[in-house]
């Protein structure tokens, strides 16, 4: 069985969905720290730090495939330092652990841009160069991303991962990432026809459809063993934009939109990442190609979010 521990998270909500449709819902156990979760078969109440509970449910249910995505994402992690250190990290070591010592064949943890600093190119950021995080969600991505290699040429733990650029999904509410404004904009375009952004109009970031993340994950968990030549974390690309990018494509959706700059905290943390990255293992590796970019994004949100128009979207745990 396929254990995806944070499934009610923004990655786990739609991987748990994929995961279900390749391999039926029987195979899948979805996991998350809420106590429960409608509409969802298998779903168990866990937090990811009970390691003696963890590994229980990873024996009981002879758990073969672990997707952790339980984390806290950047701008969160910035207000409670030791709280995210200790949920991105911590977890990670004890699946990984759990992983050697049990019958898990394979391993899925997303890492993040947000590894890279000022020293990385900010633009065409290359899969191996200067990573210097200046957050504590990026440390704990760049710490685990060395976790992950060591368990894999220490222990052969098929721990695979991905450094995922912002994602944009419909699914669930926006939960605390610095990139969540391209999430945000659209909720606000729809309710009130504007959205105030917190990072400055010019602040361009690399950024991915929540379509293409997690087929990106399936891909990879398919990739024959010896054809993985990354153990850390592939970078990986689609698009990259700046909010006066989307703004102006929102427009042509909803003429009469307007967005105002109030940049926070956050646009300093987004100054720190790469505009644009590189990933040409990924296409070596896998033959990764995205297949949404600015404009069929923004075409596929307001197709899906003007479905779903003030009926309010569930919030991330
Ligand atoms: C965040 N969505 O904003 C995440 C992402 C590149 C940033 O990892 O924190």
């Amino acid at each position: 069985r396929i254990l995806i521990i944070g499934a009610c998270g923004q990655i786990g909500t739609e991987l748990t969905m994929a995961l279900m449709k390749q391999y039926g819902p029987e195979y899948i156990i979805a996991a998350d720290i809420l106590p429960e979760a409608p509409g969802l078969k298998n779903y168990i109440c866990l937090d990811v730090l009970d390691h003696p509970r963890l590994e229980n449910v990873v024996r009981e249910y002879s758990v073969t495939q672990i997707y952790l995505l339980a984390a806290m994402l950047s701008a969160k992690g910035e207000m409670q330092a030791d709280t995210a250190w200790k949920l991105n990290v911590q977890s990670l070591l004890s699946v990984l652990k759990i992983a050697r010592s049990n019958e898990v064949e394979k391993v899925f943890w997303p890492s993040s841009i947000a590894v890279f600093g000022p020293g990385a190119p900010r633009y065409n950021c290359p899969q191996h160069t200067a990573a210097e995080p200046l957050t504590v969600y990026g440390i704990s991505k760049k710490a685990g991303e060395y976790w992950c290699n060591y368990y894999f040429e220490k222990y052969g733990v098929d721990v695979r991962s991905i450094r995922f650029p912002g994602l944009i999904s419909h699914a669930i509410a926006p939960g605390g990432g610095t990139t969540d404004y391209a999430v945000e904009i659209f909720h606000g375009a729809l309710k009130n026809g504007r959205y105030d952004c917190f990072l400055e109009e010019d602040n361009c970031l690399p950024m991915m459809y929540m379509p293409d993340a997690v087929r990106a994950i399936l891909e990879l968990m398919r990739v024959p063993k010896e054809k993985i030549s990354i153990r850390t974390s592939y970078n990986l690309s689609a698009m990259s934009f700046a909010p006066c990018d989307l703004a102006a494509e929102i427009k042509k959706h909803l003429p009469d939109f307007r967005i105002s700059y109030v940049p926070d905290y956050r646009n300093v943390i987004a100054r720190g990442w790469p505009g644009s990255i590189k990933d040409d293992a990924a296409r070596l590796d896998w033959q990764w190609r995205p297949e949404y970019d600015l404009q069929t994004m923004t075409a596929d949100m307001f197709e899906h979010l003007s479905d779903k128009r003030g009926n309010g979207l569930p919030k991330p745990p």
